[in-house]
């Protein structure tokens, strides 16, 4: 057993968590009772390096439990769970991962994990990879392929891909529909109002939510704010999002007005300075806001500081700013990631079906990675299509299937009014 965590006496603590998890993820809870049988990922070993959290956690366990051999990094400092780590180390598992642990260290982990020489990898961010290409290239030769998990990472490797520099074929995760869009609609939105409300504990009903952004994860806030009662506001640049926005019955005004009107911020755009100095100035008394973008520079936290006289944390996650002519103003985990930083992320239900895709893009690395070019693929429709079916059956559901006669009729041209 290797493994270096922050300490193990919270393994205890880390399994009840992971069991939790578990206890929602029914798609890896299937795969991992039909791979037990089958093996598909004997002989595998897998270096990882994505974030250590619960449900993390029990993607480790259906790759072990599918024959793979496995050694864990996190991906990034701030977000291992230490008492998730020590649950897994406890559990004889190779992982090195403890929450805040420097930039050396980091890459000391992504090491250590390479160290059994892994024939596959798998990152959130690509960090692993690049570890390998560039300081152990000699690793490549052993290695049939890696998974990624999000979008910058795949574009990053598909430029390394068309440039001849990669070194093995990667599989983009991110791509498969039943991740990104139940990920960034459903798990953004719902995670997003979860981290306002813990972190305020304000009635949302009555509210006049403001939405800066209606791209998936705008969306979903949105949506979610509506049902619990809130008046959602929707400001963005692109016509057509508005367009939709107004459609889906939200307001849509620029923010100029909106800040004018709002009780809650949430920006969800990807770009700076969506929330500045002159929005600011005209913020009611109370106001509240938070940030669910990848970037923690959609509110201008230095234009903020400027116009206020006095700042305090009020709440865990929650600062007041005191304006010189008495107004405050409460942001929301310093303007970064709300759902991350005061909530726990996606919930399990949603990771479910993200880790499901992870697992199968293994698998497929682990049969054919040899056969497969070196650049960047994405999951196949059908692929997709078991995970949501999957998903379906694991709810109790079941859906049509169009009969022979209706697929004809799909593809015959003649056939018309
Ligand atoms: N977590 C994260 C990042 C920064 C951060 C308060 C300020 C992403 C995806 C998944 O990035 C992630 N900064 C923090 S907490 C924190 C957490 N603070 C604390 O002071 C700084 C992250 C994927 N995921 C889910 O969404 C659910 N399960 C998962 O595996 C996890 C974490």
């Amino acid at each position: 057993m290797k493994y270096k965590v922050a300490d193990l006496a919270l393994a205890s603590q880390g399994k009840l968590k992971v069991e939790w998890a578990e206890s929602r993820m029914p798609v890896l809870t299937t795969l991992r009772e039909r791979f037990a049988k089958e093996k598909p990922l004997a002989g595998a070993r897998i270096a990882g390096c994505l974030h250590v959290t619960k449900e993390t956690a029990v993607l480790v366990r259906t790759l072990r439990a599918a024959g793979a051999e496995v050694s864990w990094s996190g991906c990034n400092p701030l977000s291992t769970q230490d008492d998730v780590a020590a649950a897994l180390a406890a559990e004889d598992t190779s992982i090195y991962a403890w929450r805040g642990l420097s930039v050396e260290e980091f890459y000391w982990c992504i090491e250590r994990t390479l160290d059994f020489k892994p024939t596959l990898t798998l990152d959130d961010g690509a960090d692993l990879i690049f570890t390998v290409h560039h300081k152990h290239p000699e690793l490549a030769a052993g290695i049939k392929g890696g998974t990624e998990e999000t979008t910058t990472g795949v574009h990053r490797l598909r430029a390394m891909g068309e440039a001849g520099k990669l070194l093995y074929p990667v599989m983009a995760v991110n791509d498969s529909e039943t991740k990104w869009d139940f990920d960034n609609v459903y798990g953004t939105g719902q995670s997003s109002i979860d981290g306002i409300l813990r972190s305020t504990a304000i009635l949302l009903a009555g509210k006049n939510f403001v939405v800066a952004g209606y791209g998936h994860c705008g969306r979903g806030a949105a949506m979610r704010a509506r049902g619990m009662g809130a008046l959602v506001y929707v400001t963005e640049v692109d016509p057509i999002q508005a367009l939709k926005a107004r459609l889906e019955g939200f307001q849509v005004l620029p923010m100029d007005e909106a800040a004018k009107v709002g009780d809650i911020f949430i920006t969800a755009t990807g770009v700076k300075d969506v929330l500045i100095g002159r929005h600011f100035a005209s913020m009611k008394d109370g106001a509240v806001v938070c940030n669910t973008g990848h970037y923690d520079c959609e509110i201008n936290i230095p234009d903020l500081e400027k116009l206020a006289a006095s700042q305090r944390e009020i709440r865990p996650n929650n600062d007041e700013y005191r304006m010189k002519d008495g107004r405050r103003i409460y942001l929301l985990a310093r303007g970064r990631l709300v759902n991350l930083a005061a909530a726990e992320g996606h919930p399990s239900e949603v990771m479910d079906m993200s880790f499901a895709n992870q697992v199968m893009g293994l698998i497929r690395l682990h049969r054919e990675g040899p056969k497969l070019e070196k650049k960047v693929y994405v999951l196949s429709k059908e692929q997709d299509r078991e995970i949501a079916t999957l998903k379906l059956s694991t709810l109790g559901l079941l859906i049509d299937k169009l009969t022979p006669e209706q697929i004809a009729y799909q593809s015959d041209y003649a056939a018309g009014t």
